[in-house]
């Protein structure tokens, strides 16, 4: 068959703030997800429980006086284990391997000159591991890893002095690493601030009079770093390649009714809006209208336009997990500009946690990606959130998860042979790891299981499920094997 190309990188994705765990030890700063609570199902809304939104709010956490189970700061120890979980990527076959630096690892402040010694160090031994194994790491420079610091000194991404103290880290390590580090990606799911402005963008948003003015200037504010970060790495790395990356939200009009179709174009134009600047180089115009009637004004300095325009990305990367549907009706649109939109697709069955499941939607966002952009794109993120069991015997039969791995590849092949240039594919959560969205642990993802509950219990012991050898099968035959 053949559907996929030489080379194509099959692998696995994580990140720093969901894996690492070791939150003070090596000299790291504490990190905005080392803050966040773990919430019960029962007490949060929409299935994301991520905010912290005052400076209160933050002393407290800070002072131990509100929440005792905080389940980044822990992760599942790949601080300590890398060495194990590495040896078990490589039985797979990985090619790739997707992880994040957690930034106040290098800098725990994120405003300092000096980076920290201890946390290159702790990279360098990671990434060595990986070339023993030769697997190719890809790495995200900012997974939503801002140092706390930065939060509380400069309310995160709204004051431009974050452009130049993230320059200066992203240089730091392109110069460490730039032997050992071929693939970059400059901020995950940049299009988060405008769910999560603290999670997204540092920002405390009671602090700021209008939430939005200040979400797409500390956009604003990404958008250059990472151009500068994209020139810094073509000047340091004359061989890598740069992508930025992009929680993908394909959206369908819930009917042929052209109010509904309009709807659906717009929301997906805002979704595109991230990539349209970052690959294009320049803000789309229908943005400007979304501005005006939202009163919203982008302070731009003398040069932004051009960094923009002169520095894109090589690649285009994505987190695709569901799709969304949307509405003209007046009565329902005021769900339009959320991120998980309330009208479900009857189409589409959903995970539980409510996530709609659609592989062919995964063939229509590459299609759709690759038309507008002609560049070659990458699915970094990409799997199905379950619970799972760990039967008398020991197995776990996650044959739910290798149905929707299964469908979501077939999908990428036939997009493959549509012509679409896709250079890689890394499951998310390729090791069981907490979630971003609710801070649990019994959401997992993986191939491998890791035995610890909601609230840290458990030997942290590594298995292997029934998905581990289906997705060893998928990369032996390169994809042939389904
Ligand atoms: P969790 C929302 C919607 C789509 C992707 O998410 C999202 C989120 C945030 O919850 O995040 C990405 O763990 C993100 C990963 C995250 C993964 O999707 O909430 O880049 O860090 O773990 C899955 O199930």
């Amino acid at each position: 068959m053949g559907r996929f190309p030489e080379g194509f990188l099959w692998g696995g994705a994580t990140a720093a703030n969901q894996l690492e765990g070791a939150y003070n030890e090596g000299g790291k700063g504490l990190s905005i997800f080392d803050m966040v609570t773990f919430v019960p199902k029962e007490e949060r809304g929409n299935n994301i429980e991520m905010d912290v939104t005052s400076e209160e709010e933050l002393d407290e956490l800070l002072a131990g006086k509100k929440g005792d189970n905080f389940p980044k700061r822990r992760g599942i120890d790949f601080y300590h284990r890398y060495k194990e979980d590495i040896a078990l990527f490589a039985e797979m076959g990985f090619k790739t391997f997707r992880l994040s630096i957690s930034w106040p690892r290098i800098f725990p402040n994120g405003d300092e000159q000096q980076p920290n010694e201890e946390g290159l160090a702790f990279y360098d031994k990671v990434f060595d591991e990986l070339a023993n194994h030769g697997i190719e790491p890809l790495v995200t420079l900012s997974h939503y890893e801002i140092p706390l610091h930065l939060v509380k000194k400069y309310n995160g991404w709204a004051d431009r002095r974050l452009v130049d103290f993230f320059v200066h880290y992203a240089e730091t390590v392109f110069e460490r690493y730039k032997d050992k580090v071929k693939y970059w990606l400059t901020f995950n799911e940049i299009n988060i601030s405008t769910i999560s402005p603290y999670i997204g963008s540092g920002i405390l948003v009671d602090r700021v009079e209008h939430k939005e003015q200040a979400v797409y200037q500390a956009l604003h504010h990404q958008f250059v770093a990472s151009a500068r970060a994209v020139k810094a790495c073509h000047e340091i790395i004359p061989d890598a390649k740069i992508g930025c990356m992009l929680a993908r939200m394909e959206v369908y009009p819930e009917t042929c009714n052209p109010d509904d179709v309009l709807a659906a174009l717009e929301e997906d134009q805002k979704n595109l809006f991230f990539t349209d600047v970052q690959v294009r180089g320049y803000y789309p115009s229908f943005m400007n209208r979304y501005f005006e009637e939202n009163n919203i004004k982008i302070e731009m300095l003398p040069g932004d336009e051009e960094m923009l325009r002169q520095h894109t990305v090589d690649f285009l990367s994505f987190s695709y997990y569901m799709t969304m549907v949307a509405s003209g009706a007046p009565d329902k649109a005021k769900e339009k500009g959320n991120f998980f939109s309330g009208i479900k697709n009857p189409f589409l069955e959903a995970s539980d946690w409510g996530w709609q499941i659609d592989p062919k939607g995964l063939r229509i966002t590459l299609k759709k990606l690759y038309d507008r952009y002609q560049v070659p794109l990458f699915i970094v993120e990409n799997g199905l959130g379950a619970y799972d069991t760990v039967e008398e015997d020991g197995s776990i039969n996650d044959d739910y998860r290798i149905d929707y791995l299964r469908a979501h590849i077939e999908q990428m092949g036939e997009a493959i042979k549509d012509g679409v240039d896709l250079m890689g594919y890394t499951s998310w959560g390729c090791i069981d790891l907490i979630s971003a969205g609710t801070s649990e642990m019994s959401k997992r993802y993986g191939f491998i299981y890791v035995d610890q509950d909601d609230y840290g219990n458990g030997t942290l012991e590594r298995r292997k499920k029934k998905s581990f050898e289906w997705y060893k099968q998928v990369i032996a035959t390169n994809g042939d094997m389904l």
